[in-house]
């Protein structure tokens, strides 16, 4: 039976382009909307009216929000290929730990050090850089090339906002957040996980895209900080 999905997306984020790997890596045809997220669509809003926000996953016409859910209904619902999320429970609860802190920790962190300014930011970028030694210190432990293992998998593609967006809020921010020294297996991380398999690039963004946008929002948090302080 012909599967019918949907993805509402926004090309430039990076939790909408975490599902179209999941997708992609599956072989699952979708048909893509672009929504413009200066002025919503009626259909985001019907079908996500809780968070209004991108990405969201139509299938049969039934919705869901929130890419780390999404992520998992893709591996449960087309399960024979290409598995992402381990088979062993403990190993599956561990990697949604993880892929939960990337979200809250890592990339919140990223984007506060990127913000902050003055006095505040040696700090940001010191706590930012706490939060990924603990990605450091999984790689560590597992010593596998990828978070999923020999192959990347769901903590990989939940991550896989790393190598493009934590490199603009590097530049947008003036600082270095994966040193190499410090991040030496995350930074090999990095160049496995794009080169792990040509959908990887394919699904990204144009980084000067991203860097537009990126820059433009950042200035934005900086005048609603400084309107606060
Ligand atoms: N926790 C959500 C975050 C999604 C999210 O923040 N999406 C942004 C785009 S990057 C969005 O739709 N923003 C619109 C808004 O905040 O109004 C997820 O993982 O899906």
């Amino acid at each position: 039976m012909a599967e019918e999905v949907k993805l509402i997306g926004s090309s430039l984020s990076s939790f909408c382009t975490r599902i179209e790997w999941a997708l992609k890596l599956k072989s699952v045809e979708y048909e893509y909307l672009e929504e413009d997220l200066s002025n919503k669509s009626p259909l985001l809003l019907q079908y996500n009216p809780v968070h209004k926000k991108v990405p969201v996953l139509l299938h049969h016409g039934k919705p869901l929000p929130e890419s780390l859910i999404i992520l998992e209904y893709i591996d449960e619902t087309w399960k024979e290929n290409s598995p992402l999320l381990p088979e062993d429970p403990y190993e599956r609860a561990m990697a949604r730990f993880w892929a939960k802190f990337g979200d809250e920790k890592c990339l919140m962190g990223a984007l506060g050090a990127c913000r902050d300014q003055g006095d505040e930011k040696e700090k940001s970028i010191e706590s930012a850089k706490e939060s990924f030694d603990f990605l450091e210190k999984q790689l560590q432990a597992q010593g596998k090339k990828y978070f999923g293992g020999e192959r990347i998998g769901y903590l990989d593609l939940a991550l896989g906002w790393i190598p493009l967006w934590v490199d603009v809020m590097e530049e947008v921010g003036c600082m270095k957040l994966i040193e190499s020294q410090r991040f030496p297996l995350l930074h090999q991380w990095r160049e496995d996980f794009m080169e792990s398999s040509p959908i990887i690039k394919e699904c990204l963004p144009p980084r000067d895209e991203v860097l537009q946008r990126f820059t433009a929002y950042i200035s934005h948090l900086r005048s609603l900080a400084a309107l606060n302080s």
